[in-house]
């Protein structure tokens, strides 16, 4: 196993690389459309090329490697994840898998093999929404389920997702970004490998397990407009205070998200304006992400979350607008994906766990392309999202040897 080992310590070594591409010299960030995405597309795509694939970049930066299948092409075997971060992010969450299958197919061109069918490995280019508050930018234009409405956002300075694909080099086009590059039958899947991003592996001391489903997520964008005024002269009773307005509504949804079992609920942006220690705060713009593996259970939660947004904007005078981002349904990987998977991990003579997945991830937009299935990999304390998420190299030596298992098994099908 000790080639293995030494590819398993590759994929550590390619994380800590593409690590450096950050917009902040401090700590990692890596927004869509960003010169770094750029540096990392370029350094992907010399990896992939010399791993035997072709590299491709699509009309909204994604990059997209493929191995070609021998002979008679039986259809192609998707995996991937996404390459841009959140800020203050971890090397692992996306990056892994990319690498992890890339790190299969070297092996097989090293061997001179090709499978009955093609491999592609997808490098999405936004899958956090930190630059637009959006998710799946790469994988819903994979997926053909891109909204080209939102094509017209715009991020903190004020350039629109349109212009900040067109400056990538991509092309947002709305007919390309809606038409998937594959119909469903020239398909045999898409699978994800991931870090856990919980504690759930390590609780059981796994180093992998398969997601049975993917938590709906909805995100909204809401906005209080209230009174700006001198912080000295204004009577407390005459004020109408944006801020205090919103930081009543963000108890309200903790305290609805702590009295509701399996509902996580965060605000996770707040903008003050105009943001002077004596002006009462005028406008204050809040982000709000709700989730639950229930649908029904969700959409009541996020149908209570409006009303109170409404009536203490009413009770404050303070003017709320709440914007729909996107909703997300909850979604079930394929049984029979799932099951290759299972019997991956068997023959590495390892205990077969499933878990739900509470945090999103590309699989939920190509669910909508094609059957999907996700592996997860054990991460230390289950941090994530964070500078301190880290990986064992022998969990991804596992991860590489149950994705080779897993080809193996998708050649009998
Ligand atoms: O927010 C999420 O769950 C994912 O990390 N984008
Ligand atoms: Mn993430
Ligand atoms: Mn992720
Ligand atoms: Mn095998």
């Amino acid at each position: 196993m000790i080639i293995l080992d030494a590819i398993a310590q590759t994929v550590m070594e390619r994380c800590d690389i593409l690590a450096h591409y950050s917009e902040d010299t401090d700590r990692l960030t890596r927004r869509f459309a960003t010169s770094p995405m750029r540096q990392v597309n370029d350094i992907m795509a010399a990896w992939m090329l010399a791993a035997g694939m072709t590299v491709h970049h699509d009309c909204v930066g994604n990059i997209i490697g493929r191995y070609e299948a021998l002979g008679t092409d039986a259809g192609t075997m998707l995996f991937g994840s996404h390459l841009d971060t959140v800020c203050a992010a971890g090397k692992y969450d996306g990056t892994l898998g990319v690498l992890v299958p890339l790190a299969c197919v070297e092996r097989l061109h090293e061997q001179g093999r090709h499978l009955p069918f093609a491999i592609e490995i997808l490098g999405f280019a936004d899958e956090e929404g930190l630059r637009y508050h959006t998710t799946y930018l790469g994988s819903r234009a994979v997926a053909g389920i891109f909204d080209p409405a939102i094509l017209q956002f715009v991020d903190d300075n004020n350039i629109s997702m349109a212009d900040a694909i067109r400056r990538f080099g991509g092309q947002p086009d709305p007919d390309l970004l809606r038409t998937a590059r594959w119909q469903r039958d020239e398909l045999l899947g898409y699978c994800e490998v991931h870090i856990e991003q919980g504690p759930v592996l390590e609780a059981q001391n796994l180093p992998v397990g398969i997601v049975s489903s993917i938590s709906g997520q909805h995100r909204y964008a809401l906005s209080f407009r209230g009174n700006a005024g001198h912080a000295g002269t204004v009577p407390m009773e005459m004020r109408h205070d944006a801020l205090c307005a919103a930081a009543e509504y963000i108890l309200a949804v903790e305290t609805l998200a702590r009295n509701t079992v399996g509902l996580v609920a965060t605000v996770g942006q707040l903008q003050v304006l105009p943001g002077a220690s004596n002006v009462i705060p005028g406008s204050v713009s809040a982000s709000l992400d709700v989730r639950h593996q229930d649908d029904m259970v969700l959409a009541e939660a996020c149908k209570n979350l409006y009303q109170q947004a409404m009536s203490i904007g009413q009770e404050r005078r303070v003017t709320v607008d709440w914007q729909c981002i996107q909703e997300h349904k909850t979604i079930f990987c394929a049984p029979h994906l799932s099951l290759f998977l299972a019997r991956a991990i068997e023959e590495e003579h390892l205990p077969v766990y499933a878990l739900a997945s509470g945090a999103g991830h590309d699989a939920v937009a190509l669910s909508e392309l094609t059957d999907v299935a996700m592996l997860f990999v054990r991460c230390k304390g289950g941090v994530s999202h964070h500078p301190d998420e880290s990986i064992k190299t022998e969990d991804v030596a596992v991860s590489i040897r149950v994705v080779e298992h897993f080809l193996d098994h998708l050649c009998s099908m």
